[in-house]
């Protein structure tokens, strides 16, 4: 009887000295907790999260600047066949080149104004490069009555 009863009341002590404890234990250990980790957690989660976006944003951003800049010269053909030039008139960008092939048996010579080729046999060529914008009309000076134009533009 006494054994019994000396263990209910060491279990009730236990309950009471628990029940007491419980609620002072979690206000003394709340703050201890709350310090401790803000300042790990702040450190975490800054540190990983800005650079990676950074270093992924800055290779995206080159590619466009090339594709803005495909504006490399060319070199357009015009064929001398059946006493005509073919194109007749031929629109290019400034700096690009006009290359005058004759396909004809008998020659052929460019005269235009600020350009113009010697006589040119059949498979002969003349190139001229065109860096200026502007409207160039040209003719053979051995048959005058062939024509062509050469349209300039930015
Ligand atoms: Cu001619």
């Amino acid at each position: 009887m006494k054994k019994s009863f000396i263990i209910v009341i060491i279990l009730v002590m236990a309950i009471i000295i628990g029940g007491c404890n419980l609620p002072f234990m979690t206000q003394y250990s709340s703050p201890a907790v709350n310090k401790s980790p803000s300042p790990v957690n702040n450190q975490n989660a800054n540190v990983p999260v800005t650079p990676p976006t950074a270093n992924l944003n800055q290779p995206v951003t080159p590619p466009p600047a090339n594709v803005s800049e495909p504006a490399q010269p060319k070199t357009v053909a015009v064929q001398i066949m059946n006493f005509a030039f073919n194109p007749a008139t031929l629109t290019i960008k400034v700096n690009d080149t006009v290359k005058w092939t004759n396909n004809d048996s008998v020659p052929h010579a460019i005269a235009g104004t600020g350009f113009g080729s010697s006589t040119l046999n059949n498979g002969e060529t003349y190139s001229n490069i065109f860096n200026q914008v502007g409207i160039y009309d040209y003719h053979c000076s051995i048959h005058p009555s062939m024509t062509g134009q050469i349209i300039v533009t930015q």
